[in-house]
C-alpha cells in the first residue's frame, strides 16, 4: 500500500509551482502573517515567518497576535560578496531588519526581524544587489557551499568556479519569484521545472565543495560533498560523497546524524551530470510521506548504498571512477592574513556567532561597512560563520588592519582557542524550533570554559566547540569534539568526541544536563588532557585513545526509515 503523501506534498502539489497565495497574504493589512500553507512555501523564496518567542507569553496575555516577522536568508554561492553588495546588505539590516547582519553555518546572510510590508521592498533590494533569496530555504537544492577561499590558486578558482555553476544550474525555474517580488508579468501558459517537477524534492538538499586540506564546508555533512581532487597544481575532479545530514530528534532512534559515504569520482566535465542524477533518484526514491525520514541519508540507509551507486551510475550511463585520495588536515578557518599565489592578500576576521551588530562595545556591523566602502577586493562568508577581507593588494593591508582594529575586529588575535572555534546556531528568539539557548547563551558559557582550560595549561588548546538549541543541528555541532545539543530551558546534551577533521561523529556523554554538571563533567576530562595528551593531539582523538570514549557501536537503520 501506498503511504499516504504528507501535508507538505499536498502544499506544493496545489501551490502553482510555488505562488499559493503569498501576493495576497503579503496585501493584507489585518495581520503581520501570512496563512500557514503561504508560510510554509514562503520558504522556497528565501523566508521564514517567525515571531519574537521572547515576547510570546507578554503578548499572549494582552491578547495581541504573536510580534510577526521575517527572516529573509540570501542565496550565495561560495560566500562571495563584492563591496556594493555589501553596503546594500548592511543597508538592509538597518533600514529594513534589526540593525543585524548574521553570518550563516552555510556562508550566507540572514536578515532578521523583517515585517510584512517591508519584505517585498527587501527581496527587490537584494535582487538589485545582484543577489537573489530564491531557495535560500525549502525542499529544493540550496546554495552551494565552497571552501572560501579559491583565489588562493587556481585550482582553487576553477574549483570555485564549479560550485558557483552547480548552483546557478540547479536553482528553481519558477516564475512565481519574480512575479511576487519583482513585479514581473504573470507567465502565460505554464511554468516548468524540468529537475524537480511540480512538488520539487521530498526535503531540503545541501551541496558543498571542499578543497583539501581544508574541510571548513564539512563536506560530510552534505547531501552531496565534493572533494576536489587537484594534482600538479590542477584541478582534476571531484570524490562524490552522498547521504551526509545533521538533523535529529531527541529520543527518536529512526533519526540521526550521518556522514556521506564517499562513492566514487568524476571528472569536471560529468560533474552537473552526476549532481542532476543523484537529486533525481532522490527525487524519484525520497521519503514524501514522513518529512522526519525525508533526507537523502534515509533514502541511503533504506535502499542501500550499493543499490543508490547501481541506480546512479545507471541513469548516467557510465561508471564512477574509484575515488582519489585526499587528506584533510581541519574543518576551522585560518585566521589573520594569508597570501594567495597572485600575491594578494585575505584576511580571515573571528565573528562571534557570525552576528555583525553594534553592540557590547563592539561594532562590528560598522567596522564591516567601513571596510566595504574603501575595499577594492571582495568578501568570502565562511561556513564557520566568520568573513574573510579576500584580494587585498599589499599596498592595502595597513589600511583595512587599521579599520579592523578601530572597530574591534581583531579578535582573531586575541581570543582563546576555544573562542575561535565555537560556532553557535541562531537559537531564541527567533528560531521557532529551539528548545534552548545557543548563540545568546555562547558569551556566557565561554569565559567559564575558557576558566576551566586556564586552570589545566589548556590555554592555547584549540577545542571545537558547537553549540545548538536543539538537535536539528544547525551548527552542525555532532563535529563538534565538545558540543552541546539544547533540550529545555537551561539544559543541553553534552557530547564529545569529533575528530576537528569532520571526519568523525561525536557521541553522547551525559545527556540533559545543566551548565554546573557540564562543568563539572569537562573538569576531570581537561585535567587529564593537560597531562596525558602527545604532541598535538585533539581533544577528541584523545578520548578515544585513552578510552574515555569507546568507537559506538555500527548503526543498524530501524524499519520506521523506510519509504
Ligand atoms: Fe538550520 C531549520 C537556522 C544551517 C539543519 N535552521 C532551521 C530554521 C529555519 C528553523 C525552522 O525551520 O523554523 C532555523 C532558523 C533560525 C533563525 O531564526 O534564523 C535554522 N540553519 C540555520 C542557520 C541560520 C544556523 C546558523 O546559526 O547559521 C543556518 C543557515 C544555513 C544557510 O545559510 O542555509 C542553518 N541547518 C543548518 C545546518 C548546517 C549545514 O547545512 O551545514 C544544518 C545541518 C545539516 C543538515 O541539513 O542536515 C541544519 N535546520 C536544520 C534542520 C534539520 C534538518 C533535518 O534533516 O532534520 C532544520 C529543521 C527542519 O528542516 O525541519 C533546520
Ligand atoms: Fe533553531 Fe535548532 Fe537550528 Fe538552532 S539547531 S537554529 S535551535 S533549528
Amino acid at each position: 500500500m501506498t503511504a499516504k503523501l504528507s501535508e507538505m506534498e499536498q502544499i506544493k502539489a496545489r501551490s502553482r509551482f510555488l505562488r499559493g497565495t503569498i501576493a495576497e497574504g503579503l496585501a493584507d493589512p489585518l495581520t503581520g502573517a501570512i496563512s500557514d500553507d503561504d508560510s510554509k512555501l514562503l520558504k522556497f523564496h528565501g523566508s521564514y515567518q517567525q515571531d519574537d518567542r521572547d515576547l510570546r507569553d507578554e503578548r499572549r496575555r494582552q491578547k495581541l497576535e504573536p510580534a510577526y516577522s521575517f527572516m529573509i536568508r540570501a542565496r550565495l554561492p561560495g560566500g562571495v560578496v563584492t563591496p556594493a553588495q555589501w553596503l546594500a546588505f548592511d543597508a538592509l539590516a538597518r533600514e529594513h531588519a534589526n540593525g543585524t547582519l548574521r553570518i550563516t553555518t552555510r556562508q550566507t546572510f540572514q536578515w532578521h526581524g523583517v515585517i510584512k510590508r517591508e519584505l517585498k521592498p527587501t527581496i527587490a533590494a537584494i535582487h538589485r544587489a545582484l543577489a537573489t533569496t530564491i531557495a535560500a530555504c525549502g525542499d529544493v537544492v540550496r546554495t552551494v557551499v565552497c571552501t572560501p577561499n579559491p583565489v588562493e590558486s587556481a585550482a582553487h578558482a576553477a574549483a570555485y568556479a564549479w560550485a558557483a555553476k552547480l548552483s546557478e544550474h540547479l536553482a528553481p525555474r519558477t516564475r512565481a519569484y519574480h512575479e511576487i517580488w519583482l513585479d514581473g508579468e504573470k507567465l502565460v501558459g505554464g511554468d516548468e521545472e524540468p529537475l524537480y517537477g511540480p512538488t520539487y524534492l521530498p526535503r531540503k538538499f545541501k551541496i558543498g565543495l571542499a578543497i583539501p586540506p581544508l574541510n571548513d564546508i564539512d563536506v560530510f555533512a552534505q547531501d552531496l560533498g565534493l572533494i576536489a581532487v587537484v594534482e600538479q597544481g590542477e584541478l582534476r575532479g571531484f570524490d562524490v560523497a552522498v547521504g551526509g545530514g545533521m538533523g535529529a530528534t531527541h529520543g527518536d532512534a529512526g533519526t540521526y546524524p550521518r556522514l556521506a559515504s564517499v562513492i566514487g569520482f568524476v571528472a569536471p566535465e560529468r560533474l552537473v551530470a552526476v549532481a542532476e542524477a543523484v537529486i533525481g533518484i532522490q527525487r524519484d526514491w525520497g521519503n514524501r510521506s514522513e518529512r522526519k525520514h525525508a533526507r537523502l541519508k534515509y533514502t541511503l540507509d533504506h535502499r542501500g548504498l550499493d543499490t543508490f551507486v547501481a541506480e546512479l551510475e545507471r541513469r548516467l550511463g557510465f561508471a564512477l571512477e574509484p575515488a582519489r585520495p585526499y587528506r584533510f588536515e581541519h574543518n576551522g578557518d585560518r585566521y589573520g592574513w594569508t597570501e594567495g599565489q597572485d600575491g594578494r592578500w585575505h584576511l580571515t576576521l573571528h565573528i562571534e556567532s557570525g552576528r555583525l551588530a553594534d553592540a557590547g562595545g563592539r561594532r562590528a556591523l560598522t567596522g564591516l561597512r567601513e571596510l566595504a566602502r574603501v575595499h577594492r577586493g571582495d568578501f568570502r562568508l565562511t561556513c564557520n560563520q566568520n568573513v574573510i577581507v579576500a584580494n587585498v593588494e599589499p599596498a592595502g593591508r595597513a589600511r583595512i588592519d587599521a579599520i579592523v582594529a578601530a572597530h574591534g575586529l581583531d579578535g582573531y588575535r586575541r581570543g582563546s582557542a576555544i573562542r575561535r572555534h565555537a560556532l553557535a546556531c541562531v537559537a531564541l528568539p527567533t528560531c521557532g524550533l529551539a528548545m534552548a539557548e545557543s548563540e545568546r547563551y555562547l558569551p556566557a558559557l565561554l569565559p567559564q570554559l575558557e576558566a576551566l582550560l586556564e586552570r589545566h595549561g589548556l590555554a592555547d588548546a584549540p577545542i571545537l566547540l558547537r553549540l545548538s538549541g536543539c538537535p536539528n543541528g544547525c551548527s552542525r555541532p555532532y563535529l563538534g569534539e565538545i558540543a552541546l545539543v539544547g533540550r529545555g530551558p537551561g539544559r543541553y546534551d553534552l557530547r564529545l568526541g569529533a575528530d576537528f577533521r569532520g571526519q568523525r561523529l561525536n557521541q553522547i556523554y551525559r545527556e540533559n544536563i545543566d551548565e554546573a554538571t557540564i562543568l563539572a563533567t569537562l573538569d576531570p576530562l581537561f585535567a587529564r588532557y593537560a597531562a596525558e595528551r602527545t604532541e598535538s593531539e585533539g581533544f577528541g582523538d584523545f578520548l578515544y585513545r585513552v578510552g574515555e570514549l569507546v568507537a559506538p557501536a555500527r548503526r543498524t537503520i530501524p524499519p520506521e526509515v523506510c519509504a
